[in-house]
């Protein structure tokens, strides 16, 4: 079981990057998420404005205009969840 520690580390410090950008650092505001995509998800087409304002509107889950930790978790994971199946 070291594996979920260690891959929830990752996550935990990947969030504490990016939102410490700039503003809140407990929350991502778009343009931190649209370089969080940028960075660690080069697959994602993070220079269609479109599609980042779709994703950003999916995890910010109680629509206060900033995705913070749960929301990301809760999104991270039900992707963990796609991708296994
Ligand atoms: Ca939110």
């Amino acid at each position: 079981m070291a594996g979920l520690p260690a891959a929830m580390a990752i996550l935990m410090d990947t969030f504490d990057r990016y939102a410490g950008k700039e503003g809140d650092k407990k929350t991502l505001s778009k343009g931190e998420l649209t370089e969080l995509l940028r960075n660690e998800l080069p697959g994602a087409s993070a220079s269609d404005k479109a599609a980042v304002d779709e994703f950003f509107s999916m995890l910010d889950d109680d629509k206060d205009g900033v995705v913070d930790f749960k929301e990301y978790v809760t999104f991270v994971t039900a992707l963990t969840v796609i991708c296994n199946q």
